[in-house]
C-alpha cells in the first residue's frame, strides 16, 4: 500500500481480515460503503480518485456480486485515466445471503441457493469488464524514458 492510499471497501463478506493485514501500512484512508443497497464501491473509488486530484493511489477492494451493479464506473476510470487498483473478490455468490440463511437457520434448497449463485454464466472479469481497464506499459529496457499510459486499443465493430 503506497503513503497516501485510499481504500474503497466493498469487500462484503470476503474482506473482514484486510484491516489486521495493514495495521503496519504507511498513512491511509478506508472509504467504506454506506450500506444498504449495494454497488457504490467501484463508483466510490472512482469519486476518491477524483477527489484526491488524480495524485493518490485508491485500492477498490470489490466484491463480485456487487461490482456487478455498477461496473459501468471502470469505463469511466479508464476514460478519465485514473489512478485505481481493482481487486475484484471473485468467490461468485452472493455469499452473504448464503450467511444470511444460515443466520435463520433456514435450509435453503436448489432454487434458492441458484439465485445466489454467480457462476452460470461465469463472470470473466480479466477478458471482459477488464478490457476497459487502462494499463502502464513496462517502460523498454534500453531507455530511461519516462513511462507513458495508454489506454487499450480500441475493439474491432463487429457488424
Ligand atoms: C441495490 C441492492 N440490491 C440487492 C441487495 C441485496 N443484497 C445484499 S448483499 C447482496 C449480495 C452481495 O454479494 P457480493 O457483492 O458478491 O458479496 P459476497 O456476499 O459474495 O461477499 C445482495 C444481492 C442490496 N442490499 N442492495
Amino acid at each position: 500500500m503506497p503513503e497516501g492510499g485510499i481504500v474503497a471497501d466493498e469487500s462484503v463478506s470476503f474482506g473482514r481480515g484486510f484491516y489486521k493485514e495493514t495495521h503496519a501500512a504507511p498513512p491511509h484512508d478506508w472509504l467504506h460503503i454506506t450500506g444498504g443497497a449495494i454497488g457504490c464501491g467501484m463508483p466510490l473509488a472512482t469519486g476518491a480518485a477524483i477527489g484526491a486530484g488524480g495524485q493518490r493511489r485508491v485500492i477498490n477492494l470489490q466484491a463480485d456480486g456487487s461490482a456487478m451493479y455498477t461496473l459501468q464506473a471502470l469505463w469511466t476510470q479508464a476514460r478519465e485515466r485514473l489512478p485505481v487498483t481493482t481487486i475484484i473478490l471473485s468467490n461468485r455468490k452472493y455469499q452473504i445471503l448464503i450467511g444470511e440463511y444460515q443466520n435463520v437457520g433456514a435450509n435453503p434448497g436448489p432454487t434458492a441457493m441458484s439465485m445466489l449463485d454467480l457462476s452460470n454464466p461465469d463472470i470473466d472479469w480479466l477478458r471482459r469488464p477488464a478490457a476497459w481497464v487502462w494499463r502502464r506499459p513496462a517502460p523498454p529496457r534500453w531507455s530511461n524514458a519516462p513511462t507513458c499510459w495508454r489506454s487499450p486499443a480500441p475493439s474491432r465493430r463487429r457488424s
